[in-house]
């Protein structure tokens, strides 16, 4: 994670700074760690003259806070769509004018689709990334602690606690992102990912109960070098953090073999989308900003960098062929078919989520 505390110093030096005047050539932007390949904001500037303030954060919930509390004095931000859109019921982000974003016309339809399902006709919002959350495992460690036929293609390889606790000693991080892996958990035992009652909850807990003690951290950014260095065995993680750690293992030539795995019982689509907060201090600059995320050579940039899969049609043909044939990355049908979305919580279950997973984390 590049710096996700840092997300806050900028924003609280232009809360003191007051409104900005409107001709300010600025763009405050708020978005996840790993995220981005950095020459794409030079290219950006470079092109508008408007100069990009770029800060991280790696979980929903912070940037929800955030949002919440109002006045964070950014521009844009990307929330995952299922935070979205119950942020958009908050009356949280501003409305886009489509007929200033000329380059969404390089939209794909699929994705679109799929995401109008959080914001009903992409009112407030454009998808930047997407991906699945699922297994990032150290190949020759996790080989030598379950053998030939270890189970990589199988949440069984973490919440089987059998396995974990083989596998406890060379490390095992998650998420520390309970809309993730409570759905995670309740789709192994062979539940509704979307369940939201509480004894559904209950049993997902009780079967993470189980694993708890193996593992060694829950935190949703420090598994890229950890597994990069060799640090730590298994990673529940996000598809392009952990293909960020095969890059950064390979070129450290360290010896270390990174995998990922979109687990065979099912594993979480996501898709995360760039808005405007409602006091935006420069809402022109940030609509320059997203008409110029949807070109397609530079989005494209940007999944060559981070090997997440994009929402803009028109930028496939600058894709590297090894990051769009890649099944893990650009699923086929076939394991489209066993990914699941979540559905928004409302605050009433988010309050249980958020209760079963500090019970989870504190093993209690
Ligand atoms: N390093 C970038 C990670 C992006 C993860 N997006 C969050 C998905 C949440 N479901």
């Amino acid at each position: 994670m590049r710096d996700a505390l840092a997300g806050g110093l900028v924003a609280a030096a232009l809360i003191v700074a007051g409104p900005a005047a409107a001709q300010d050539k600025v763009v405050n932007v708020y978005n996840w760690s790993d995220y981005i390949d950095e020459s794409i904001l030079k290219d950006f500037e470079a092109e508008t003259g408007i100069k990009v303030n770029y800060d991280v954060f790696d979980s929903n919930e912070i940037l929800e806070t955030k949002l919440l509390a109002g006045s964070t004095g950014y521009d844009v931000v990307v929330p995952t769509a299922s935070f979205l859109a119950r942020q958009i019921q908050a009356g949280v982000f501003s409305e886009l004018d489509k007929s200033e974003l000329p380059n969404i016309k390089n939209m794909w339809p699929v994705i679109a689709e799929r995401t109008a399902i959080y914001d009903p006709d992409n009112t407030y919002s454009i998808n930047y990334m997407w991906g699945t959350t699922g297994l990032g495992y150290n190949v020759d460690k996790v080989k030598e602690r379950l053998g030939e036929d270890a189970p990589v293609d199988s949440w069984a390889l973490v919440f089987d606690p059998a396995n974990a606790e083989k596998l406890q000693d060379c490390g095992i991080h998650m998420l520390d992102a309970p809309e993730e892996i409570i759905p995670a958990a309740l789709n192994y035992i062979g539940l509704d990912p979307n369940a939201r009652d509480r004894e559904s909850f209950e049993k997902a807990s009780e079967m993470l109960a189980k694993i708890r003690p193996y593992v060694q951290k829950f935190h949703s950014s420090e598994y890229i070098n950890a597994l990069a260095n060799g640090d730590i065995c298994v990673a529940i993680g996000w598809s392009g953090d952990v293909f960020q750690a095969r890059d950064r293992a390979a070129e450290a030539d360290n010896g270390v073999s990174v995998e990922y795995s979109i687990p065979k019982e099912g594993a979480l689509m996501w898709f995360d989308q760039m808005a405007i907060p409602k006091d935006a201090p420069h809402p022109e600059n940030a609509m320059a900003f997203i008409n110029f995320m949807m070109k397609p050579e530079e989005i494209a940039k940007a999944t060559n960098y981070v090997y997440y899969a994009n929402g803009n049609e028109a930028s496939q043909e600058f894709i590297e062929a090894e990051i769009l044939d890649d099944p893990q990355i650009y699923p086929p049908e076939d394991v489209l078919e066993r990914l699941y979305t979540v559905e928004v919580y409302n605050p009433r279950d988010q309050r249980n989520l958020t209760r079963t997973w500090t019970s989870v984390k504190s093993g209690i």
